[in-house]
């Protein structure tokens, strides 16, 4: 059997449908290269001290964990130098982080979320980072100014590169050049990811529902009701009984529904007013929007296209809905009826 590699795919892309630059490919085989470094991290862990948490908050208030923050530094450091950049953006930076003068720019961005779900670290379940490609708007200059929040406040729709590694019991990488969803694993004895899976594609239909039920009391009537339809199974209007799975790590939940089907939902709750959700949408919504529409699903806030929200802040929440098209676009008549 032919193994197809990272690499030669990337290069393939870039020589026959010119679909991306050498830039590009560069950039994504740096970022596989990071987490590689991550996974390894992450799978070391209780041998070395890194479990844990690191003792700081990040800018949205939430505790840092020691590999969140190993995490971002290994982002930062393997993107920094390389010519591709002209800024980047995560989770765990209240501002966007500049190339450092001794380096040159390029005129991409680089957006992600450098380990999440976090709260799974301690406890030997899957985690991933999630992270999205944009061009930089105005890099015309050269890249001579710093480049400020504003740069990156582009819809969804302007992502050039989406993707996550998971780190589970094989590390993965999921990748959309807009062109389709390819699964690449780790082949751990050669260090080198292999397409396992070529155009991944979701099932319209689904038996399989993933939501946070603790939040029950506190979603709005859409949600409540759709939620409670599946949970009447054969006996409600649906006529199917439905099974429920949360990770509570995006990554895994996403790459299960990738994998074969489902609707995972973290959608808006009125428990904390000022925050429409709790997911971020340029580092997590955003590039998980890009590969669920490139699988053939959908992904909306219950009231508009993901892919269409017009940022605000880097670091904005949104409520998510995704998945299997069929079910998601219930749930959006739901919120329109
Ligand atoms: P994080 O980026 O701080 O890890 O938060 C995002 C995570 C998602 O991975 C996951 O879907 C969700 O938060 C789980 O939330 P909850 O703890 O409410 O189940
Ligand atoms: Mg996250």
């Amino acid at each position: 059997m032919s193994r197809i590699t990272l690499s030669q795919f990337l290069i393939q892309q870039q020589r026959d449908g010119e679909r991306i630059s050498a830039e590009l490919r560069f950039l994504v085989e740096v970022v596989a290269r990071a987490v590689k470094a991550i996974g390894n991290a992450v799978g070391k862990g209780g041998l070395t001290n890194s479990l844990g948490e690191a003792g700081g908050e990040n800018v949205q208030g939430e505790v840092q964990k020691k590999l969140d923050v190993i995490a971002n530094e290994i982002l930062l450091e393997a993107n920094e130098w390389g010519g591709h950049l002209a800024a980047m953006a995560s989770e765990e930076m209240d501002a966007p982080h500049q190339i450092p003068n001794r380096y040159p720019k390029g005129e991409y961005l680089l957006l992600f979320d450098p380990l999440d779900g976090s709260s799974n670290i301690d406890v030997n379940i899957s985690t991933g980072t999630i992270f999205s490609v944009l061009r930089c708007p105005d890099f015309a200059n050269g890249g001579a100014a710093p480049v400020d929040e504003s740069a990156f406040l582009q819809p969804g729709t302007r992502q050039l590169v989406a993707g996550y590694a998971v780190y589970g019991s094989a590390t993965q990488l999921v990748l959309t050049l807009g062109e389709g969803v390819h699964a690449f694993t780790l082949d751990r004895e050669t260090g080198s990811f292999v397409m396992t899976t070529a155009h991944m594609r979701i099932p319209d239909d689904t038996k399989e529902y993933a939501i946070n039920a603790s939040n029950a009391r506190s979603w709005e009537a859409p949600v409540k009701r759709y939620i409670d339809e599946l949970i009447a199974g054969k006996t409600g209007p649906r006529g199917k009984d439905y099974n429920m799975r949360w990770v509570g790590s995006m990554v895994a939940d996403v790459h299960r529904i990738l994998t074969r089907g489902g609707i995972f939902l973290y959608p808006k709750d009125t428990k904390d007013p000022t925050k429409p959700g709790k997911l971020r949408l340029m580092y997590e919504a955003n590039p998980m929007a890009m590969l669920i529409e490139q699988a053939g699903g959908s992904a909306t806030t219950g009231y508009q296209r993901i892919l269409d929200v017009q940022p605000e802040k880097l670091h904005q929440r949104v409520p998510v809905i995704l998945g299997s098209k069929n079910e998601v676009e219930r749930v959006l008549g739901y919120h329109s009826a």
